[in-house]
């Protein structure tokens, strides 16, 4: 069997030789687009100069605002499959019309021969803008004195209360009270391929070539937006150089490429610059500040407070997600049952804000792994033993948490126990306590983390057996790194039981696969692995049949086993190649099965371990990195160790240096010398274990996500760290050299 096993990734070797294709590679005639962007964050856009850009060479068209959104009827909305829009205040989001509202934002539209013409001819354009008062920073914006968005006549697009039990009465019969604060500063996801688009009009049908984690949603969207029928939108998602959560959502620039291939029958390509990648996917600002309420015994009573998320200046598809996922995920796998969160979403005057690896998930987990460090400092308590004190039991599972999300199975603690030991956390911190003892700032840090993994609502799967007995899977999920495709061959190969070199998967084109809901939330594994084996069951259950008839047998009486149908009775045999061949005879309708499997959340777990050491300058580093987590059954053990080492880099990044800094007047910092993401250089030395008595998840696959647990965890393990070597307490991300000196 191959499940289980580190196969290779199946579909690198173009990666590796340099043959791959992103949307970049595409090769079809094309004119070149480049945006002229807003140099203020907030205001009126009186006039538009483009005679100068237009005598230029090369130069097709400058289109305004006005122009496009003649064509782009509808606006970016929210992603209704996840989020009720109802509560929201939602400004309609098209490209900047009369009004511009953060810095960066396309304003207007260069369509040239090629690219440096383009960009040649947007530093023609002059664009006059009226400056009005902006609001560039969440908490002046939370006065509501400056509106972003004069027409929702606030700056808060949401808020909602999460109550559970009584947290006031708990609050009040607790031990101890503590104040908190804790906050994740702005990223930006910095895949290593920048956004890019394609799209090709032909008077009647757009073929999309797109850099996107949903392709099919991506064209039901095009669909609503420029009111064009499904069947006449071709959405293709090439080779795909990261996405992180951020091309889980779709951008003005991106549609009003689209709409100058519609207006001048023509196709149009964009590939944004870096500058143009930062400024188009910004992520995770958000703080909670409360009042915790424990026992001296260490249990957690009560947690009270408010989440502020912040939006940019337009809610995007996945922003949407984090005030209303965040707070029902604060429990994590902790017992807590009186919780009062107001959860609020603010417009700033900024780049909208998108979900990054983990949406949601890392910020819930950075609150309460903060608030259970916190409890442990104030009563002297270990951070292991806290966490014992807390964590639901396994009698207790399936647990319904406060906030009625069903965690469906693990032993939380046996696995701290397990991983405890594993990880050589005591040995560990031991080391570090003699190490600091001869002067060394050297750390360790535990975090514990519950995720929700796996989502649906549903997953798309077609197995199609060839005629030469080959076999095709096209799924709805969308692999963009992971080698989740490899995963899912293993799976398909076991159970057509044939060498998984016959299999190719295949997916990202909404053409040739019906419907897609795509990968994003450490879903695809579970769901479009779970999709694949039950087609594939139905496609050998169609094999069967063709064999039956061909043997002249009932299909009862047909047996299957590695490669072979037998008629046990008469004692015949027919290969797989052979009644694929039949298949395709003339006689039979050909071999395919397709379904679309429902799904729901499923909930891995686990505890990881930072090892830091900072110098006389502040700057901390991470030397090592471990992690041990029941992620149900691991499919394939190097691919999901390269998710924990990927994410947990990321983690790095973001506990110590990534911080995407916004000037008074909403500009970002627009270069890697201003915003360090972190390179092999600081990826510490990993250990990755997963538990070998897994708890299976409801899913065929038995596995539960990984895509995004290092980041999740991370940075609270790796800040706790910081904390052990220094002394000081830190309840925020980044963690930056000014924090550790002053
Ligand atoms: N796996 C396994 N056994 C399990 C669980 C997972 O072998 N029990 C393997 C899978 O085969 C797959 C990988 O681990 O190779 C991750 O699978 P899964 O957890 O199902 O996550 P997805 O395939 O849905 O990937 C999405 C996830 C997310 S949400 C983000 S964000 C992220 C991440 O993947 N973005 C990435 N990892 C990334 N990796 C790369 N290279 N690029 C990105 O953009
Ligand atoms: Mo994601």
């Amino acid at each position: 069997s191959y499940a289980g096993k580190a196969v290779k990734r199946l579909y690198d070797d173009k990666f590796v030789t340099g043959r791959s294709t992103y949307v970049d590679d595409i090769k079809v005639n094309s004119l070149y687009a480049t945006f002229v962007r807003s140099n203020v964050a907030h205001g009126v856009i009186k006039r538009i100069h483009r005679d100068d850009a237009l005598k230029m060479r090369g130069v097709v068209a400058v289109f305004t605002g006005e122009e496009l959104n003649q064509i782009i009827k509808g606006g970016i909305g929210p992603w209704t499959t996840y989020i009720d829009p109802r509560p929201w205040k939602i400004p309609l989001w098209r490209f900047a019309q009369g009004e511009t509202k953060y810095n960066g934002e396309p304003i207007a539209m260069v369509i040239a021969q090629d690219k440096y013409t383009a960009r040649d001819a947007a530093e023609a354009v002059n664009v006059d803008i009226e400056p009005l008062d902006a609001v560039v920073d969440m908490e002046k914006a939370k006065e509501d004195k400056i509106l972003v968005h004069k027409e929702l006549g606030t700056n808060f697009g949401y808020v909602g209360d999460f109550n559970a039990g009584d947290a006031e009465k708990a609050l009040s019969s607790a031990d101890k009270r503590v104040e908190v604060e804790i906050a994740n500063n702005r990223l930006i996801p910095s895949p290593m391929e920048p956004r890019g688009i394609v799209s090709q009009y032909d008077g009647a049908n757009l073929t999309i070539w797109y850099s996107t984690q949903i392709p099919h949603f991506a064209r039901s969207e095009f669909s609503r937006i420029f009111n064009i029928p499904e069947s006449r939108i071709r959405v293709i998602m090439p080779d795909v150089g990261g996405g992180f959560g951020s091309k889980a959502h779709i951008l003005p620039e991106e549609l009003a490429v689209i709409a100058a291939s519609i207006r001048l029958g023509r196709t149009v390509r964009w590939t944004a610059t870096r500058t143009e990648e930062m400024i188009a996917t910004n992520s995770r600002h958000n703080v909670f500040r409360g009042e915790i309420g424990f026992k001296n015994d260490g249990t957690l009573v009560a947690i009270k407070g408010t989440l502020d998320v912040e939006l940019g200046a337009y809610l995007t598809y996945t922003e949407g997600l984090q005030p209303t996922i965040i707070p029902p995920m604060i429990p994590g796998p902790y017992r807590v049952r009186d919780l009062a969160i107001r959860s609020r979403a603010i417009y700033t005057n900024t780049i909208p804000i998108t979900m990054y690896r983990g949406a949601s998930r890392p910020e819930a987990t950075f609150i309460i792994e903060r608030i259970m460090s916190t409890v442990a400092d104030e009563l002297k308590m270990d951070d292991v033993e806290v966490r014992m004190r807390n964590l639901v039991r396994e009698d207790q599972m399936p647990y319904t948490n406060p906030f009625g999300l069903k965690y469906d199975t693990g032993d939380y603690p046996t696995l701290l126990k397990e991983g405890v030991k594993v990880l050589e956390y005591h040995k560990l911190k031991e080391w570090a306590e003699n190490e600091r003892k001869r002067g060394k700032k050297v750390g360790v840090g535990l975090a514990y983390y519950l995720e929700i993994c796996g989502f649906g609502p549903y997953e798309y799967s077609e197995t199609r057996v060839n005629e030469d007995g080959s076999v095709i899977v096209a799924i709805g999920g969308t692999p963009h790194g992971q080698g989740t495709e490899t995963a899912i061959a293993q799976l398909v190969a076991d159970e057509l039981q044939i060498p998984i070199e016959r299999i190719k998967v295949t997916w990202g084109d909404s053409e040739a696969i019906p419907a897609g809901t795509g990968t994003y939330g450490s879903r695809t594994l579970a769901i479009a692995g779970s999709a694949a084996i039950t087609s594939s069951r139905q496609a050998l259950e169609k094999m069967k049949r063709v064999a039956a008839r061909s043997m002249k047998a009932d299909v009862e009486e047909i047996e299957y086993r590695n490669g072979e149908f037998v008629h046990k009775k008469e004692g015949k045999k027919m290969s797989w190649d052979a009644v694929a061949r039949e298949a395709y005879s003339g006689k039979e309708p050909g071999i395919s099965a397709s379904v679309m499997l429902e799904g729901d959340v499923t909930f891995p777990y686990g505890v990881h371990v930072a090892v830091v050491e900072v110098d006389d300058y502040g700057i901390a580093r991470v030397k090592e990195y471990r992690a041990y987590d029941d992620i149900g059954r691991v499919i394939n053990p190097a691919l999901a160790e390269g998710q924990v080492h990927g994410g947990g880099t990321q983690a790095v990044g973001q506990a110590l240096y990534e911080l995407a800094i916004i000037n008074e007047n909403g500009q970002l910092a627009v270069t890697y010398a201003d915003y360090f993401v972190p390179t092999a250089v600081e990826a510490p030395k990993f250990k990755s274990y997963f538990a070998e008595k897994y708890h299976p998840s409801n899913y065929l696959t038995k596995s539960k996500g990984v895509g995004e647990a290092s980041l999740i965890v991370g940075p609270a393990a790796i800040v706790r760290a910081i904390e052990n070597a220094t002394g000081k307490r830190f309840n925020k991300t980044p963690v930056t050299p000014e924090d550790i000196l002053s």
